[in-house]
This record gives structure tokens, C-alpha cells and sequence, in this order.
């Protein structure tokens, strides 16, 4: 049997199908890594759907070592007799035609993502192989095709026990520029999924890497015990030891999840999922969540008496701390924005605001001690945004008059005030702080030295953050105020160096100091105006020539490349402070010879570093970067 169809009826169908390879990003969005990997979540949504409806107990995902994928789930099998109206199998329907959804839309199959409008054909036709088992009725069932065609009727090939339905694809290289399946990513939405369908055992094995490696994936506690493991993994602690959970099925609008909890955190975290793929940029949905969580809030406030009226609060008091996951299965939801993460369907806002504003009020009304727990949380926001409100107000002030008269007393400044050629170093301790005074040029280069600890911006109020005296310091010396009162026209320096000790003190300086670059003056990190300097740790010696190394390999380098040339004499520097001033100059400070990292943020998603930026600082300061240290320079130091 040759790849051709086997029937003239099948010819029409080709069409769809052809439109589908011609037009790949229509149906999956895209060809790239985000395209190849959504092939594997349709079929996964289906075998998930067979376990929702309760017709299986468990799904297990393989990526084998040829790099095909095969879905499998124990339920009852897609359907293999022939179909009255298309006159083929109605597996081979499933598995050819566009839409399928729509054709048994009457039926009773809901399915896990909506009613995909897409699905199993599409992956058929963007496949060069697929190959569909079926158990059921007393038979094993089998079926392969090609680039969506089939490649022969469906056949029974024994007879067999059980029932079920596996299909293996291998996506097409003709269609997608890499075919190749991240186990990783994988097993990350697998995991992710199992929490928002709850029960469902989930377990996916990997051949991929030469051997094999399973996981199972299984979450009763749902989204509850997604939202609490979230939290803890972030080190934060809830207000309460409860979740509010509430949940709401509707055949037309859907269903949504909400799980939430507030903590004593300062930051507002909202996850939430459409048809489990994550929305980063929120939308529609969140915005009915946030319309709710505020209006069972403030009723509960007003209805006990429980704020001093002289206290005003405001919406972000009330979501300071905030952590939610919100879990939504709609029809057809409509996607905005460049990276498609946002929600835009209307009708959804009210959908959920109604699901969940008179069961949160139930909930604080029936359990008054958690209720009580949460408003102390919301007012203790409230008074200290009132308090950093003040202090904000007061930075603005003070960094509003003309540049200099404010200058920090410790600030070596430079003489131009040019931003553009201006370069303020952040230098740790005292004695490194006067080397670098002393050996740099005073023209462009202006020097702050830092005392002591710096404070964990990550973990401080910004009260706090603002009596942080060093903190203030760097505020006072950049000129462009912090925070919401950030103007970037009044930065006063365009490189801000931060220079410390290349041993772990220092490199823990600079993951507080990042800290407190990203939390409070974030766009000088976006506009690529933060750096690292990297100081030299050795001074290698040979033969009346000097060379530097800023580690260990680089040391061993140059020892390759030097030693034969006579006498070598290593240096290590314990501190930049030893390093004399003209020394500091040629190997750290001189645009010609030093190198300079420029900090940025590890992905331009921005809200994944969040999460991340909180996963580790939130739980240990002394935790590696979370910066993509890009080199801006990168000579070999040689003198
Ligand atoms: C590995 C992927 O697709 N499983 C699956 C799909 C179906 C059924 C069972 C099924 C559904 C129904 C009746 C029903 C599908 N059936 C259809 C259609 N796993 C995977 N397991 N019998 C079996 O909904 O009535 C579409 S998908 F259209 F035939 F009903």
C-alpha cells in the first residue's frame, strides 16, 4: 500500500489537512518549540478527557528513543466501527477530519480544553508517522497514517483484553524547523496539569537520554495543594493555614477553579490558567477575580466595622501578600497580546467575578477568625503603604532639587555631569572604596563605598527598604528617585558598576544589591545601565611581564600558554583592597582594559524572573544569581 489515499472519498478530506500543513501556525500557533510541543497536549488532552469523564484511571506519556511521543490512556477506546454517515471508521473521522469537535459536539464528550476545535487530526496532518491502537470490544485495533493520510483502513489485529487507546506520532521535519521534544518541558506541563485536573495520574517516561526515567504525576488536593506547594516552595508564609477554594460548572460558560490565600508577603502572585495553558498576562479572568476578591473584601470590612475610618483602603492593600491560582476551562477563548498570554474574552470577567464574590463573602462570614486574621493582614498594608507613601513623597523632594547639593557625603563624585559618560561604582568596603578614589579618573568615574550588610529589599517592607541608610545612599548618589517616584531623565550616571570582592562575600553583596536594583529601580536593569566589574583574582608573574586572571580557569590558562617562559610567580588577591590604586585602575576600572558584565534579566518574560527572583531570595539571600551576566568586554588582560 503506497502513502496514497485508499479511497476516492478521502480525497475531500485532504483538503483540511493540506490546509493544515500549508497553514501550520493556524492550528497550533506556530512551527517553533511552543508549536512542536503543543502536537503532544492535544492528544493528552483527550486521553485526560476519557479520565475526567471517569472511563480511566491514568495516563501515561513515553518521549522514545527515536524522539516519537506516545500518549496512552485505560479508557474506553476511541470508537473503530464504521460511521454511518462518513462510511469509514469513526477513528479514522477523528483522525482525518477538521473539527471533529463540532461533529460530536451533541454528544456528551466535553473535553479537558473546551471543545478543541482542532486536535488529533491536526497533529495526524503535521506528522510524518502516526500510529493509533485501540483496545475495546474484545479486539486490538491498529491504524497508521502519514502526513494525516491514512494509510490503510483500521484493522483488527487480535483479539485482546482491556480497553484503551494509544497514539505514537513523530512530528514532521518538513514542517517544523526542530523535532526534537524537551523531556523537561514535558514533564513541567504534565506536572502542571495533574494539580488542574485533580486525581488524575499523570506518568510520563523518558527514553530520550539514553536511559530511561520515569515520574508520576498525581495532586487530589488539585489546584488547593498546587496553590499551597507554590507558596512553600517560595518560602512564604500564609496569613492563615487555610485555602479558600471555590469552584463552578457551567455547560456553557465553562468551569473555573479559584484557590487563594493571603501571606505575609509584600507581593501580589496570581496564577492563572485558561484551558491549562498558563496566562502570564492575566486578562479578562483575573480582572473578574480581582473585582471580586475586592468587593467581598470591602463588604466585610464595612459590614463588622473593622477598619478606623481614618484609614483608607485601597485595592492594593487589599491584594498585598495575595497568592491565587486561578483554573479556567472555557469554549473558545480568545488570546491578545504579542505572546498570545492574555485573556480577552468579556463575558469571562463577570463569569468569574460572580463564581466567586458570594463564596468568598460566605467564607469570611462562616469562619470569622480567618477573616479577622486576613483584615489585620490588608491594614497593616494599608498603614504602611500610608507611611511609604509619605516616604516616597520625600525621596522625590529631595532628589527633585538640582543634583549635588544632596550627594551623599561618602560619594566621590565625578567632575562632568555629562550621564552619558558618567559611571558611578558601587564599591564594597571602605578601604577598597579609597583604592578605587585614588586610582580612578575623576573626570567620568565617581565612587560610592558600601558599609557593612546590605539589606534584603526582598524581604523588607519599603518602609524599611527607606531607613536603610546604604540603600538611600545609592538613591541619593543615582539622582533618579526609586520606586513608582522613578524619573530615568534625572539618573545622573549611565554606567552603575557595582564592584565587589570576588570571593562569596561579595558575590552576596551583589545578588542584595541586584535585589534591591530589581525590586525598586527595575528600569535601569531594563535599560541596560547596571553592570558587574569583574576584579581580577590572580596576578600572574612571568618573567618581569604581569598578566591577570579573574578565576581559576583562567589562571590555568595562562600558566598553559606562559610557563615555559621562565620564572612564575602567582598572586592571589584577597580583597580589592590590597590592590594597589594604579593596579585597580588597569585591571578593573580603565574602559580599555577592565570588563564589565551587563546585568539583565534572565528571560524578557519579566514575571517568570519574579517568581524566580522570589524563589530565591525569598528563602536564602545567599542564593546565586538570577541575571544573565551578558559580557560587555572581554579582553584579555594583558600589561
Ligand atoms: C491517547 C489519546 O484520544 N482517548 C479517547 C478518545 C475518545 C474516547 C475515548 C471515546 C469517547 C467517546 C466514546 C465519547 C474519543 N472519542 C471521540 C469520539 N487518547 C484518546 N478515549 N468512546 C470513546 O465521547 O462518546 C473523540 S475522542 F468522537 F469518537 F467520540
Amino acid at each position: 500500500m503506497n502513502t496514497s489515499s485508499y479511497n476516492a472519498e478521502s480525497i475531500i478530506l485532504l483538503e483540511g489537512l493540506e490546509h493544515v500543513r500549508k497553514r501550520p501556525g493556524m492550528y497550533i500557533g506556530g512551527t517553533g518549540k511552543d508549536g512542536l510541543h503543543h502536537l503532544i497536549w492535544e492528544i493528552v488532552d483527550n486521553a485526560i478527557d476519557e479520565v475526567i469523564n471517569g472511563h480511566a484511571s491514568v495516563v501515561s506519556v513515553t518521549l522514545q528513543a527515536d524522539g516519537s511521543l506516545t500518549c496512552e490512556d485505560n479508557g474506553r477506546g476511541i470508537p473503530v466501527d464504521i460511521h454511518p454517515k462518513a462510511g469509514r471508521s469513526t477513528l479514522e473521522v477523528i483522525f482525518t477530519e477538521l473539527h471533529t469537535g463540532g461533529k460530536f459536539e451533541e454528544g456528551a464528550y466535553k473535553t479537558s480544553g473546551g471543545l478543541h476545535g482542532v486536535g488529533a487530526s491536526v497533529v495526524n496532518a503535521l506528522s510524518q508517522a502516526l500510529h493509533v491502537k485501540v483496545k475495546r470490544d474484545g479486539g486490538l485495533y491498529e491504524q497508521r497514517f502519514s502526513r494525516g493520510r491514512p494509510l490503510a483502513p483500521v484493522a483488527r489485529i487480535e483479539d485482546a483484553r482491556g480497553h484503551g487507546t494509544e497514539v505514537t506520532f513523530a512530528p514532521d521535519p518538513q514542517i517544523f524547523e526542530d523535532t526534537a521534544f524537551e523531556p523537561e518541558e514535558i514533564a513541567r506541563r504534565l506536572e502542571i496539569k495533574s494539580y488542574l485536573h485533580r486525581g488524575v495520574k499523570i506518568t510520563f517516561t523518558d527514553y530520550s537520554q539514553g536511559s530511561k526515567k520515569s515520574q508520576t504525576f498525581k495532586h487530589e488536593g488539585g489546584v488547593v495543594e498546587f496553590l499551597d506547594d507554590l507558596i512553600a516552595a517560595q518560602g512564604r508564609i500564609k496569613v492563615t493555614p487555610e485555602i479558600f477554594f471555590t469552584e463552578r460548572t457551567d455547560d456553557i460558560e465553562g468551569s473555573v477553579e479559584i484557590a487563594l490565600a493571603w501571606t505575609e508577603s509584600t507581593q501580589v502572585q496570581i496564577k492563572s490558567f485558561v484551558n491549562s495553558i498558563s496566562t502570564q498576562d492575566g486578562g479578562t479572568h483575573e480582572a473578574g477575580f480581582k473585582d471580586a476578591v475586592h468587593k467581598a473584601i470591602r463588604e466585610y470590612i464595612e459590614a463588622h466595622d473593622l477598619v478606623p475610618k481614618s484609614l483608607q483602603i485601597n485595592s492594593e492593600d487589599i491584594r498585598e501578600g495575595l497568592s491565587a491560582i486561578i483554573n479556567l476551562f472555557i469554549r473558545e477563548p480568545q488570546f491578545q497580546g504579542q505572546t498570545k498570554d492574555k485573556l480577552n474574552n468579556p463575558e469571562v470577567r463577570g463569569h468569574v467575578a460572580s463564581a466567586l464574590r458570594a463564596t468568598l463573602s460566605n467564607w469570611l462570614n462562616h469562619n470569622q477568625t480567618i477573616a479577622q486574621k486576613i483584615i489585620t493582614r490588608i491594614v497593616q498594608a494599608a498603614r504602611a503603604r500610608a507611611a511609604s507613601r509619605s516616604a516616597i513623597k520625600a525621596v522625590k523632594r529631595k532628589t527633585a532639587i538640582s543634583h549635588r547639593l544632596n550627594l551623599p557625603g561618602k560619594l566621590a563624585d565625578c567632575a562632568s555631569d555629562d550621564p552619558t559618560e558618567s559611571e558611578l561604582f558601587l564599591v564594597e568596603g571602605d578601604s577598597a572604596g579609597g583604592s578605587a578614589k585614588q586610582g580612578r579618573d575623576r573626570h567620568t568615574q565617581a565612587i560610592l563605598p558600601l558599609r557593612g550588610k546590605v539589606l534584603n529589599a526582598e524581604q523588607a517592607t519599603l518602609k524599611k527598604v527607606m531607613a536603610n541608610q546604604e540603600l538611600m545612599d545609592i538613591v541619593k548618589a543615582l539622582g533618579c528617585g526609586m520606586g513608582e517616584a522613578l524619573d530615568l531623565s534625572k539618573l545622573r550616571y549611565h554606567k552603575i558598576i557595582l564592584l565587589m570582592d570576588a570571593d562569596s562575600d561579595g558575590h552576596h553583596i551583589s545578588t542584595l544589591l541586584l535585589t534591591f536594583f530589581y525590586r525598586y529601580l527595575k528600569p535601569l536593569i531594563l535599560n541596560g545601565y547596571v553592570y558587574l566589574a569583574q576584579p581580577p583574582l590572580f596576578r600572574v608573574d612571568v618573567n618581569k611581564k604581569t598578566y591577570w586572571a579573574a578565576d581559576e580557569r583562567e589562571k590555568a590558562r595562562l600558566l598553559k600558554r606562559h610557563q615555559s617562559k621562565g620564572r612564575v610567580e602567582i598572586q592571589r588577591f584577597k580583597g580589592l583592597g590590597e590592590m594597589m590604586p594604579a593596579t585597580l585602575y588597569k585591571t578593573t576600572l580603565d574602559p580599555d582594559s577592565r570588563r564589565l558584565m551587563r546585568v539583565q534579566i534572565q528571560d524578557e518574560r519579566v514575571l517568570e524572573t519574579e517568581n524566580t527572583i522570589n524563589d530565591l531570595m525569598g528563602k536564602d539571600p545567599g542564593a546565586r544569581f538570577i541575571f544573565v551576566q551578558g559580557n560587555a568586554h572581554q579582553a584579555e588582560l594583558d600589561i
